[in-house]
């Protein structure tokens, strides 16, 4: 699972990637700061089982904290984006090609309305964030039709000579998109194309397949973010300008602020919260102690700093993940060495037991026999869809 967090430039994604991975990628108040793609990881938060079992548990990839599993999603910080970046304008297109593993995208805007198309400062209010979040859709439609558009009519009259199904012919195309081929079926499903001499479409038919496959495979949310320079009344009156793309306001600047601070032992604070404690005001400069003032204020009026919040509406709205946690012991959710509860997996929902026996490893997944239900010991069926938090036994042939 990979989110690509994007959007034009000095409205804060890189402060947004750094929150979310406690990285250190350069953030500045002007353009074009991020020259560069970085990846690194955040988590989601779930429920971990094991007090079910009146036992702690043994994390292996995912980090166990008072009964809340973090369970990791990747992150690529990408360098903002201008209108007409499809023709080169700003730093153009050059690393749009590093979200092409993202399975979703985390829009910044300016919330404030105080940074232009091209990320210069300018008076709150002067800028209208949902402007940006149209034509990041249309610069995001013209990297797909341009993958999608090089060498076309020769290549699609190879497939009308061979026969192949268009379908396929696409979906060949945009590999390494990783775009599910019953997405490039629905896509198709929206537009009147001719299946049968895709030579004959022209540019336009090709964007518009683009826009509509881009909608179904690559799920957008924005990040209001510095909403600390806005109001609720403000960013509510946004996201209904934006429907049906959500919004979760965001102050990343305010979520990086408790992060470190917590990493630094000055405060307790989880990720998420709507609150946190200074450990030692004594250890505490005046401009820190005045930083966390600023930054209760802002907790006080909108219940969190979002930050958290809108990975999570991403992954588990926007994109449907569930977490599983498969185990080699149903009744006591072991694995082989005994350890509780070692893995937990993002899987999109209702995937079926046998696909989490191939997440797990291929060999599980080909020898599957059955899975085993931790909670009812219940066997289930290969095709049987699994839910939000099961612990699931698989049983393979050896
Ligand atoms: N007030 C306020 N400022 C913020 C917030 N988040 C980021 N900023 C500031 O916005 C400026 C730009 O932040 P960056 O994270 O570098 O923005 P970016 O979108 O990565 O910019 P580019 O890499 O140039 O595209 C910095 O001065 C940040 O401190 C926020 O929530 N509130
Ligand atoms: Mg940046």
């Amino acid at each position: 699972m990979e989110v690509g967090v994007v959007g034009k430039p000095n409205v804060g994604k890189s402060t947004l990637f750094n929150a979310l991975t406690l990285l250190d990628v350069p953030m500045a108040p002007y353009p074009f700061t991020t020259l560069a793609p970085h990846k690194g990881v955040g988590a989601v938060r779930v429920p971990c089982p094991h007090p079910e079992k009146g036992t702690a548990c043994t994390p292996g990839n995912a980090r166990c904290v008072d009964g809340t599993r973090w369970v990791p999603v990747g992150l690529v910080d990408v360098p903002g984006l201008v209108p007409g970046a499809h023709e080169g304008k700003g730093l153009g297109h050059r690393f749009l090609d590093d979200l092409r593993a993202a399975d979703g995208f985390l829009q910044v805007v300016d919330a404030s309305g105080s940074t232009t198309a091209e990320g210069v400062l300018a008076p709150a209010g002067s800028q209208d964030p949902a402007d940006e979040v149209q034509w990041l859709e249309d610069e995001l439609v013209a990297w797909v039709a341009e993958i999608l558009g090089r060498d076309f009519e020769r290549s699609a009259r190879g497939v009308e000579l061979d026969g192949g199904a268009v379908e396929d012919f696409l979906h060949a195309r945009l590999t390494g998109l990783s775009i599910p081929l019953a997405a490039i079926h629905q896509a198709l499903r929206a537009h009147p194309l001719d299946r049968a001499r895709p030579s004959t479409w022209a540019t336009a038919d090709r964007v518009a397949f683009a826009r509509s496959l881009l909608r179904i495979a690559k799920p957008r949310l924005v990040a209001a973010n510095k909403c600390d320079r806005s109001s609720p009344a403000t960013t509510g009156a946004l996201a209904e300008r934006i429907d049906p793309v959500p919004l979760v306001p965001t102050c990343a600047e305010a979520e990086l602020t408790l992060r470190r601070a917590s990493r630094a032992q000055l405060v307790t604070y989880r990720p998420g919260d709507a609150t946190f404690a200074e450990r030692d005001a004594a250890a505490l400069s005046a401009p820190q102690r005045r930083a966390l003032g600023e930054i209760r204020q802002i907790l006080a009026t909108w219940g969190s700093t979002g930050v958290q919040a809108a990975l999570e509406s991403m992954v588990f709205q926007r994109l449907r993940q569930i977490v599983v946690f498969p185990v080699e012991d149903e009744t006591r959710w072991t694995d082989s060495r005994g350890r509780v509860l070692p893995d937990a997996f993002l899987v999109p929902a209702d995937t079926p037991a046998r696909a989490l026996a191939y997440r797990v490893h291929t060999d599980l997944g080909e020898q599957f026999i059955r899975a085993i239900d931790g909670r009812t010991h219940r066997a289930l069926a290969a095709d049987h869809p699994l839910s939000a938090g099961a612990v699931v036994r698989i049983v393979a042939r050896r």
